[in-house]
């Protein structure tokens, strides 16, 4: 899978290693363990994102000894490489997007990812809509050039994105093949898995855990209880104390509902409009689901904007969802 690449990328002296806005567990995970395989082959790299790295993954970067920077301009023009992680669309990735559609001469772009259908401006890339996440990718990349290089903070980095992107092993895209990747990375990293998932999850505020019982209230079902929708207001977060990055993991509760096919999940953002998580836990495809409204992602989990009113946006999207039902 990796051949190629593997030929290629040895060409290039200063890479930049670039994460989807809004980074989360896989992205942050396949970022440093790709930078770390680049310094372990010589290869000089610095990882960018320009967002924060959430609190609970911090801990990727220190135990690699990396940091994720927040680029300027003057930072992307140095690279002679940039490779994009998680994400195949260059709209996700802030800055470098920006900065890459001005360019007459274009630096050479690479992408290594999991999400269907990538845009056609890569010279190269290693995109496997099949796999459960992109550390599965930069796993199989250490496995095909040398597996003895993963030392403990690189195979930590690959559980934690394996993890976040399954849904702890639980979701559709998992295989035999996924798990004893993350066997050998738990014997390579010599830690236990509740380390990482205590890291992870047992983190909620009280907050946090009185807005998802405000959320919790807002559950509707629709199309004969098959979809399931949840909201969050503005009015909601002001009542908590609580922003709208609070509310991570909401939409798994309504899809817990016996004979819930798919559920949507609304966060209300005033003028701004509704966005929307969209998941699914049958044959609805809702990555074709978002893209009717702009949005995007794999067919279990997927996200997009509607820029109408709250009621407005319940009756299209649903409506919309509806049509994958009969
Ligand atoms: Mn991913």
């Amino acid at each position: 899978m990796f051949s190629e690449f593997l030929k290629e990328i040895k060409k290039y002296t200063k890479v930049g290693v670039i994460s989807h806005i809004r980074p989360d567990g896989d992205c942050i995970g396949s970022q440093i363990a790709l930078c770390r395989w680049l310094e372990l082959n010589g290869i000089n790299c610095r990882a960018f994102n320009d967002d924060p790295v959430p609190e609970n993954l911090r801990l990727i970067e220190s135990e690699n000894g990396l940091a994720v920077e927040t680029p300027t301009v003057a930072d992307l023009a140095e690279c002679d490489l940039i490779v994009l992680v998680d994400g195949n669309a260059t709209h996700r990735f802030g800055l470098f997007d920006k900065w890459f559609k001005e360019q007459n001469e274009k630096v050479p772009l690479y992408m290594m990812d999991h999400h269907p259908d990538p845009d056609d401006i890569f010279d190269l890339m290693v995109s496997v809509p099949e796999a459960s996440s992109t550390c599965e990718l930069v796993y199989k990349l250490f496995a095909e050039d040398d597996p003895e290089m993963i030392d403990s903070g690189i195979a930590k980095a690959l559980y934690t994105g394996i993890i976040t992107d399954t849904g702890s092993l639980q979701f559709d895209s998992v295989t035999p093949e996924t798990v004893e990747i993350t066997a050998d990375l738990l014997r390579r990293g010599d830690f236990k898995p509740n380390e990482v998932i205590e890291i992870l999850y047992s983190n909620r505020s009280l907050a946090q855990l009185k807005l998802l019982s405000r959320a919790l209230e807002t559950i509707q079902l629709f199309a004969n209880n098959q979809i399931a929708l949840i909201c969050v207001t503005g009015e909601m977060l002001k009542e908590t104390g609580t922003g709208f990055d609070d509310c991570d993991g909401f939409v798994s509760y309504p899809l817990e509902i016996s004979g819930v096919q798919a559920a949507v999940f609304m966060k209300d953002h005033g003028e701004d409009g509704i966005r929307m998580s969209l998941r699914s836990r049958s044959d609805i495809d809702v990555n074709r689901w978002a893209r009717v409204f702009g949005g995007g992602g794999h067919k279990k989990a997927a996200g997009a904007w509607h820029q109408g009113q709250l009621e407005k946006a319940i009756e299209d999207v649903i409506e919309e969802g509806s049509k994958q039902l009969s």
